[in-house]
């Protein structure tokens, strides 16, 4: 139901409708969780929020701006404060066209003049509009309307600007004549007898408004019994914030800390459930499909390599050039093509001579391990990661076979060649040979793993320094890292120095699912003098 129905609907229930000011949506809000049954988008309080009188200089669409950022916030309904109509009857047709169409519930325009003047402000002059001209805005409204539900209060200022009870009484009349559905009848008197008398004597059916905020002290209770159904708190909101806003300013000025005025102000967290962080969270996982998150990669190059002799002997392997980019701005190009812009590179060997731009860096001890390295820039791991060496050269295709992969952990596997150089991370995984291999990817074979290392029995795969982490498998990868301890992880001597290999295969050994897909070929390391002049005779 919309809110302009459930305010014809609250309006058939006993008892008055209490409404309270706002300026924005999240005093809109606040006025919503207190429990009102409507919101007053007040020109009081929207003026004054912009730090301007409230005599009409706000504009239109300015005020009619704060009123819908208070229709999008809420479900309650939203009552505007539309001072004169911000001009003649004919202001008032689009000004109706334009707040229906808004979703404001009601409009309420008063019988001042334009420019108008704050009923409160003490000494200004005030003129009032003659009563025909305000009830031929009244009409407008009613003919411009296209639901009986959007409502019109007529309001008069009779009493305000102190031409009598006859006067107030006679322009009720002719408001409510000409249609309106409420009339509003405004006193700045101390005592409630003037807004008592003025329904007493009231003697059409049309229901009566008030806003007692000069008679404060009378309830909303006695005004009903008095015969008023809405009852208007126009601008304690905004009144009661700048007093606190004060004196939170005047203790940080003081005392200099954040932490002077922590009983003085909400918890973040109190701000982030009113504007609605809980539901983004909900719906991005609803509607941002994980393939569409965050990815970042952790380029592993802290390592030094002697077997490249001279070659690396002011520059890291990965900061090798190979036609006239290093390996590591190859990897970045074959990265970025693919998506992922998120780039870390854990440096340490020559570790000044890595000087790409946009890549963040981490600082390991070139005598460490990977897995020390990796953990160097474990707050990358809060997401799906991709964790590759710094020393292989490979096509932009493997990256995103590896995006489209589902596991928790995946490795790509060369199954090309077991024949040749010593050192190679080899792997056996099951499954794939019999052809009956898990499909998590189309048309690409999945294996799981079960023995990763350079010395492992019985290989059918070599793995080739690249592998996704899901962000499940990335925290649990991060876990059994801090679950471990210092002594040696499978073919390492100690926790410092373990390869990759080592922790993933304790990850196996706990019995995590660690997938592979295949490669035939498509990728180089660069490990030897050799490697250096192939990777240079076969880059593209
Ligand atoms: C407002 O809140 O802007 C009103 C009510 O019109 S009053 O300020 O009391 O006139
Ligand atoms: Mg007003």
């Amino acid at each position: 139901m919309d809110a302009k129905r459930r305010l014809r609907e609250r309006l058939s229930q006993p008892g008055p409708l209490l409404v309270a000011g706002a300026h924005n949506g999240m005093t809109a809000k606040l006025v919503e969780e207190a429990g009102f049954d409507a919101v007053w988008a007040s020109g009081f309080e929207i003026s004054a929020a912009h730090c301007v009188p409230d005599a009409n200089i706000l504009t239109m669409a300015e005020q009619l701006g704060a009123a819908s950022w208070m229709v999008k916030s809420i479900d309650i309904p939203v009552i505007a404060d539309c001072d004169n109509g911000y001009g003649n009857a004919i202001n008032v047709i689009h000004m109706v066209k334009a707040y229906e169409s808004e979703g404001i519930s009601a409009v309420c325009i008063e019988d001042n003049v334009f420019p108008k003047r704050c009923s409160f402000y003490a000494g200004v002059k005030r003129e009032l509009a003659p009563v025909e001209e305000h009830a031929g805005k009244v009409k407008a409204v009613l003919d411009t309307r296209t639901s009986d539900d959007f409502l019109v209060i007529a309001r008069t200022e009779a009493l305000i600007a102190g031409w009598g009870m006859e006067e107030a009484l006679m322009r009720g009349r002719a408001y409510a004549d000409a249609g309106a559905d409420f009339v509003l009848v405004h006193s700045k008197s101390t005592e409630p007898d003037e807004v008592l008398g003025f329904a007493e004597q009231w003697d059409r059916d049309t229901p009566l408004v008030c806003v007692p905020t000069i008679y404060k002290t009378t309830s909303a209770q006695t005004l009903y019994d008095g015969g008023y159904q809405i009852v208007i708190y126009a601008n304690h909101v905004l009144r009661s914030g700048i007093k606190a806003q004060r004196e939170a300013l005047a203790t940080i000025a003081r005392e200099q800390t954040c932490a002077s005025v922590d009983d003085l102000v909400v918890p973040k967290n109190d701000v982030y459930e009113l504007i609605g962080v809980p539901q983004m969270k909900a719906d991005e996982k609803t509607f941002m499909p994980s393939g569409g998150q965050r990815v970042g990669a952790v380029i592993l190059a802290a390592g030094a390599s002697p077997e490249l002799g001279e070659l690396t002997q002011d520059r890291p392997k990965a900061m090798l050039d190979v036609k006239g980019k290093p390996v590591l701005g190859h990897q970045v190009d074959a990265l970025n093509a693919a998506g992922i812009k998120d780039i870390s590179v854990v440096v340490g060997y020559k570790k000044e001579a890595v000087d790409l731009p946009n890549l963040k860096t981490y600082s390991a001890d070139s005598s460490q391990g990977e897995v020390a390295s990796l953990m160097e820039a474990a707050g990358e791991l809060d997401r799906r990661t991709l964790v590759l060496y710094g020393d292989i050269l490979f096509d932009q295709e493997m990256v995103e076979r590896l995006l489209q992969s589902e596991g928790d952990v995946v490795l790509v596997v060369d199954r090309s060649n077991l024949e040749g150089r010593p050192n190679r991370d080899l792997v056996h995984t099951v499954n794939g040979e019999t052809g009956s291999g898990q499909r998590f990817l189309k048309g690409t074979r999945s294996d799981t793993l079960e023995r990763i290392g350079q010395r492992i029995e019985d290989p059918n795969g070599e793995w080739i320094g690249m592998l996704m982490l899901s962000k499940k498998g990335a925290e649990g990868l991060r876990e059994l890292y801090e679950g471990l301890d210092e002594g040696p992880v499978h073919e390492a001597e100690s926790l410092a120095t373990a390869a990759l290999t080592d922790l993933l295969q304790a990850l196996v050994d706990k019995g995590l699912t660690v997938n592979t897909i295949d490669t035939y070929k498509g990728w180089m390391e660069i490990d030897t003098f050799e490697d250096y002049q192939r990777a240079w005779a076969q880059m593209r």
